[in-house]
């Protein structure tokens, strides 16, 4: 090992330091290359993926009622979406509000231009009337210059389950700093996977096509790929988990046998035990009252719980 994990950039860095560690971890946002949207994409669609399914649900029938709480006094708003993807359950919001003549500005707020981009392209052309103000940035640098020049109300979307792939503890430190980048009054709008059968989570991280397996070895592939490694793929297996206790989702590649893997980019070789694990994502599940208490110990007070029908998923509405 020549090089010093300081000397290293970036994506090397943090791959590097998570390889060191015992046990072993690799962060969860780095699935989300060309191949990991697709295959991210496809587990959209699984019938045992029914995350997104459930919160497309929740927004189509409770959109009137949505809208009536964003507005509450206020004539207007700015929607500041935190990691909009390909926007397509924000779309049905916005539909709704160009529909009712509603005065807002919608700004995604991403970190890669080409998605902003893209963003901006697809709602101009197919909801023409949405005034879009995308916003590249790190998502706190870009609502504190927000905060700075603060001329109407704000609600920020963070959907999807997203804040599932913190830990709890974690989970709270990010909405604690989002708290402090929005002023009093200001809305946030979340969306938390819930508790549940056991085994119906397990199966929505475990699916039977396999493309979460794929999912999450695409993370081996991309660190070939990308840092001159030589993974084997065919040597590690996906292995969820889920814990009825805490209600963390975890997954895990585990080495299949004893085996030695180099990163030529940086000059290391990594060792792995046969059946050692890496610890590649957590995706928390909440219950009602993790919620609430999250809200409270992040500087928010719950103004209501909009539900899937079947209790599968639901999206909060908390006030700052
Ligand atoms: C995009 C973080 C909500 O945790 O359910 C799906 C990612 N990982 N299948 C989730 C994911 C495996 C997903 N989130």
């Amino acid at each position: 090992m020549t090089q010093t994990t300081e000397a290293l950039q970036g994506f090397a860095k943090d791959i590097v330091t998570g390889l060191r560690q015992t046990p072993k971890r690799l962060p969860s946002k780095y699935f989300y290359n060309a191949e990991g949207d697709r295959l991210f994409q496809e587990i959209m669609k699984l019938d045992e993926y029914y995350l997104t399914r459930s919160e497309e649900q929740i927004i189509d029938t409770f959109k009137d009622e949505i809208l009536k709480e964003f507005l509450g006094e206020d004539e207007s708003f700015r929607l500041v979406e935190l990691g909009a993807g390909d926007g397509s359950k924000t779309k049905i919001l916005l539909e709704y509000f160009s529909n009712q003549q509603v005065s807002f500005i919608y700004s995604p707020i991403d970190i890669s231009a080409n998605v902003l981009v893209q963003l901006k392209e697809s709602v101009n052309r197919e909801l023409p009337k949405v005034n879009v103000q995308p916003i590249e940035g790190d998502y706190f640098e870009a609502l504190a210059a927000l905060k700075e020049n603060h001329l109407q109300k704000e609600v920020v979307m963070f959907l999807g389950s997203t804040i599932g792939n913190f830990s709890r503890s974690a989970g709270e430190v990010f909405l604690s700093k989002l708290s402090e980048n929005m002023s009093s009054g200001d809305l946030l709008f979340i969306g938390f996977d819930l508790m549940k059968d056991p085994r119906k989570i397990l199966s929505a991280y475990d699916d039977s096509q396999g493309v979460t397996r794929d999912f999450n070895l695409n993370l081996l592939q991309r660190i070939n790929d990308e840092l001159g490694a030589d993974f084997d793929l065919s040597k590690f297996v996906h292995y969820p988990t889920y814990d009825p206790i805490t209600g963390e989702t975890k997954s895990f590649l585990v080495s299949t046998e004893e085996q030695e893997v180099r990163l030529a980019d940086v000059d290391m070789v990594f060792r792995f035990k046969a059946w050692e694990p890496i610890h590649t994502e957590i995706s928390q599940k909440y219950s009602c009252e993790m919620i609430s208490a999250t809200a409270k110990a992040t500087g928010f007070k719950v103004v209501r719980h909009f539900n899937h029908a079947e209790g599968l998923f639901v999206d909060s509405l908390w006030e700052k």
